[in-house]
């Protein structure tokens, strides 16, 4: 369903003195309010295919209405996130769940929707119907080189879907691991890894890039091939300057300090980018921000404080993707929530006083380190976003939007209430 921008106008209008107020108490203080607000708008977060359905736990799905049934309905969905938020203009395909069968039509339904391709994703974790040689073992790092062969054609073939739609790069996740001490020779593993990646890059476009995604467990529960940033980096530093580190934000074991990785990876032009999600225990998947926006917050501060350093853009230079799985949410309002709350914490970290920072580093001043990232932290950024979102034709309050347009409800009446989108 399109949205008509005179129906967000309205809702805009309505909420217009309120937004006013707080927008003013809090810009009086900012003094980089104009590249605040520029780098806010053009700012976007891309939506992965496989998110716009309900997800589900290895113990049930519970299916919400209005489920997209198709890949056009899924590009739909996100065009309506869009509209709304100004803020994802792109979508990620996850391949064989979406298949582009008629690419060119795809692309034109995208565009419409002011959307188009981000990284395109291959599955050699999961068999699919009709396919000769199972995974239950692997896949690039499998013992039997027909395996690896078989895993590493249909990266070659996600690569050629991502070309028709003039996606950018490939994205790799391999579940590849062991379940039990001794069922694996870690270096084997890693070398058949390696070579099979190789042979992926070799296919790839000039004007691609190959993003190596690790996490450190399940499905596997003993090791995993590619488990940590080391083993990724590792990896991408011996493919080549197309190849770079996908950091998962639940591919942590708990208590790790993402941020550091994230500077370092930076540091050395090795971060692709993010699959953006939250977690209390392990690759939860929950909505972003949810359970601890600080941790996003001191992410994004070193992120801002790296790209500056090397004069990185921040919207174009790395990928920013939403990985989530809303179990009990309507995937839509789920995924509005997660890029709001990116953009705050994104917000937040340009308002951080590097100067100042620098200075209390330098000096060992410590509690003033901590007084100056915290003064920005603390800040009520949500009418910046606001005001972003405004200027952009976009919603004050996306979610609000949402609801009063009745969406869902228009969803659940063209789709029907027992619909089921593809994706884990
Ligand atoms: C694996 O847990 C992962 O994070 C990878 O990015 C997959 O592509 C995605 O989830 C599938 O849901
Ligand atoms: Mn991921």
């Amino acid at each position: 369903m399109q949205i008509e921008k005179y129906t967000v106008d309205e809702l805009n209008h309505q909420q217009a003195k309120k937004h006013q107020r707080r927008f003013e108490g809090v810009a009086t203080d900012i003094n980089n309010l104009d590249e605040v607000l520029q780098k806010l708008g053009i700012f976007n977060i891309a939506i992965p295919s496989w998110a716009l359905g309900t997800g589900g736990t290895r113990f049930g799905r519970f299916s919400g209405g209005g489920e997209p049934r198709s890949l056009e309905e899924k590009i739909e969905d996100v065009g309506v996130i869009h509209a709304l938020n100004k803020s994802s203009n792109s979508i990620s395909l996850h391949i064989p769940w979406d298949i582009p069968d008629n690419a060119s039509a795809i692309k034109a339904l995208a565009s419409q929707n002011g959307l188009h391709f981000d990284a395109v994703n291959s599955n050699t974790f999961q068999d699919q119907k009709d396919q000769k040689l199972s995974y239950k073992f692997g896949s690039l790092h499998h013992v039997d080189k027909a395996i690896r062969k078989q895993a590493v054609e249909h990266n070659i073939e996600v690569i050629k879907y991502g070309k028709q739609l003039d996606s950018k790069a490939l994205s790799v996740w391999l579940s590849d691991g062991s379940n039990f001490p001794g069922q694996l020779n870690f270096r084997q593993a890693f070398q058949n890894t390696l070579e099979s990646l190789q042979e992926i890059y070799a296919a790839l476009p000039d004007d691609w890039k190959i993003w190596v995604e690790y996490k450190p467990y399940e499905p596997n529960f003993y090791s995993t091939t590619i488990g940590d940033w080391g083993q990724s980096y590792l990896l991408a530093s011996k493919l080549g300057a197309k190849a770079s580190t996908l950091v998962d934000l639940g591919h942590h074991l708990q208590g790790t300090n993402i941020e550091q990785i994230v500077s370092l990876l930076l540091m050395e032009g090795k971060l692709a980018g993010f699959h953006f999600n939250d977690s209390k225990y392990g690759d939860d998947d929950l909505t972003v921000g949810s359970i601890n926006p600080y941790q996003l917050f001191l992410i994004f501060n070193e992120l801002v404080e790296g790209m500056d350093a090397r004069g990185m853009d921040h919207a174009t230079s790395i990928g920013w993707m939403i990985d989530a799985s809303h179990n009990v949410k309507d995937p839509i309002e789920d995924l509005l929530q997660s890029v709001q709350a990116i953009k705050i914490a994104y917000a937040q970290a340009l308002l951080v006083d590097k100067k100042a920072l620098v200075a209390a580093q330098n000096n060992n001043d410590v509690a003033l380190a901590q007084e100056i990232l915290q003064q920005a932290y603390r800040t009520d950024v949500r009418s910046l976003v606001a005001e972003a979102s405004l200027r952009n034709g976009g919603a004050l309050d996306p979610i609000n939007a949402y609801r009063k347009l009745n969406i869902r409800e228009h969803l659940i009446k063209e789709r029907g209430l027992k619909t089921v989108a593809t994706g884990l």
